[in-house]
């Protein structure tokens, strides 16, 4: 029986030492440990000994069954840390592989341009205000020099909401708006940018929808001459400090008189050449200065106050400055040509 006995506990721990998983490991305790596995049955029978022989044989019984126990438990914990090992390695990151880029964006052009715009005169002492899109006719047009029959409300044929209401066709409705809210009683020095609307057929040079910055100063004293200057320094500023500028004759119905500014040619230098059409000088926007009724009108006695006003469209400058040839460019959102203006 001593020798059935060690025969079992050499034969379960050489077992236990070749097994491969836990399973292994749960089939062998069972198989040896079990309630019908040899060292039960030897237990069993144990009446059939002397009474010297059977707490011998008992001692070296439960002796054997704990060190097959002993011997399957340590090879658990062994299998279970070669598996913990297994899927830490499976699960290992690699912090030092080079990362997915991140694809950025960045401002639209005009949003560039319109604060480069923006930048150019808060430096000048102007203050930036906005205004609705959908403006009544008076703020539109009527305060504005513009009574209903006026010749130029067809020139700036509009999308009408209701009778009185319609998507602003310009951004001066804030100015006349500005102005009634100081009531004629301090000066105005600000600058509008926004969305306006008309209805045009879009083409390479139209957009029903446009952005437009319009500027107004009214004070005691306020000429031509400042209004002159003021756009010099934008011109140069903007388009380089060789350019110079030249003002026109022009005709608006809210300025008396008006001007249109053009600023010379870069690449001929006024010689004349094909951006310029041999003239070289390029038109960039238009001004004057504000009608005493559009003064008026707001509130202001247009015997103490004068003002200069002036309106430009930011795509028509960004096509200048860096030679978009179709306006739509803006409205079509080509990533192509969006990256391009992307600074950094
Ligand atoms: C252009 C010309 C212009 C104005 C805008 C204006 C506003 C007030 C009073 C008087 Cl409140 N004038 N704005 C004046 C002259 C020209 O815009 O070509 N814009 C794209």
């Amino acid at each position: 029986m001593k020798e059935r006995l060690e025969e079992l506990q050499a034969e379960a721990l050489g077992k236990a030492e070749k097994a491969e998983t836990l399973k292994d490991l749960q089939d062998i305790r069972v198989a040896y440990l079990g309630k019908k596995g040899p060292i039960t049955e030897v237990l069993r029978g144990m009446g059939k000994l002397s009474k010297e022989e059977r707490p011998v044989i008992g001692e070296l019984a439960n002796k054997v069954r704990e060190a097959i126990a002993e011997a399957l438990d340590t090879k658990k914990d062994k299998l279970e840390a070669e598996e913990l090992e297994k899927k830490l390695e499976q699960e290992t990151i690699d912090v030092t592989l080079p990362g997915r880029p991140v694809k950025v964006g960045g401002p639209h052009l005009l949003t560039s341009i319109v604060e480069e715009i923006e930048d150019l005169f808060i430096g000048m002492g102007f203050e930036v205000r906005e205004g609705p899109e959908v403006e009544t006719d008076y703020y539109n047009f009527e305060a504005l020099n513009l009574p209903k029959g006026h010749p130029a409300r067809d020139m700036q044929d509009s999308f009408y909401i209701t009778e009185e209401l319609l998507m602003r066709t310009h951004t001066s409705p804030v100015q006349a708006r500005t102005m009634g809210e100081f009531k004629g009683a301090k000066p105005v020095k600000m600058i509008c940018p926004g969305k306006v609307y008309r209805r045009d057929t879009d083409d390479a040079t139209h957009s029903h929808q446009f952005t437009q910055v319009e500027g107004l100063y009214v004070d005691k004293d306020v000429r031509m001459s400042d209004l002159k200057g003021v756009l010099n320094r934008f011109a140069k500023q903007m388009f380089g400090e060789d350019r110079e500028i030249r003002l026109r004759p022009s005709f608006f119905p809210f300025t008396e008189p008006s001007v249109e500014m053009d600023i010379s040619c870069k690449v001929c230098h006024g010689e004349g050449c094909s951006v310029c059409k041999g003239t070289g000088w390029i038109e960039i926007l238009g001004g004057g200065m504000v009608h005493p009724r559009v003064l008026e009108m707001a509130g202001y006695d247009s015997e103490q106050y004068t003002g200069f006003a002036f309106g430009m469209g930011p795509e028509r400058i960004a096509m200048l400055k860096y030679g978009v040839d179709d306006i739509r460019h803006f409205y079509t959102n080509d990533v192509r040509f969006l990256k391009q203006y992307h600074k950094a």
